[in-house]
């Protein structure tokens, strides 16, 4: 044995820095797995988020900026109007928040409870956006949306509506 060369084979020491080595690289990948997982669970959080945002969007959309019936005398819901099914314009929307969410027609979707909508409704300056006005101190209105997931601010957004009649 003593002073014999291996000529062909692996010496133990090899084999274990091998051994090693391999188990680096299959640690590494069930990291790099684990971590794609939690992107990927990030990534529905966010395309939920998209689509409950945009459910207020197109719901509010088609909503006047200012009651059809009373006008500006109120900003909020008019005092007539108590449920989410009576809202009938913009302001009515004014520090409203949905959770479980609500779609584009109005209707709770409890599949997506874990899930916040909130909405927030100012006017603002017709030359300056960012400036907010006093309630119905303008014609223009801010609208903005918010999407939490767990209380998570996950998305948001806000647009621009004009009503050409002066306030
Ligand atoms: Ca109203
Ligand atoms: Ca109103």
């Amino acid at each position: 044995m003593q002073g014999r060369k291996y000529e062909g084979g692996f010496s133990f020491i090899e084999v274990l820095i091998a051994i090693v080595l391999i188990g680096i690289a299959v640690a590494s990948l069930i990291a790099a797995n684990s971590s794609f997982t939690r992107a990927n669970a990030a990534g529905t959080e966010l395309s939920t988020a998209e689509f409950l945002l945009e459910q207020i969007k197109e719901l509010t959309f088609v909503l006047p900026v200012v009651d059809p019936n009373s006008g500006i005398a109120t900003f909020g819901p008019e005092a007539d109007e108590t449920t989410l099914a009576d809202y009938d314009d913009l302001d009515d929307f004014d520090g409203a928040v949905f959770s479980p969410p609500i779609s584009s027609y109005k209707a709770t979707l409890n599949g997506f409870a874990a899930y916040t909508q909130e909405v927030t409704i100012e006017n603002v300056s017709p030359t300056d956006f960012e400036q907010v006005m006093a309630d119905h101190g303008s014609n223009f209105v801010r609208v903005t949306v918010k999407v939490f997931y767990s209380s998570k601010p996950i998305v948001s957004a806000d647009w621009i509506r004009a009503s050409y009649v002066e306030p």
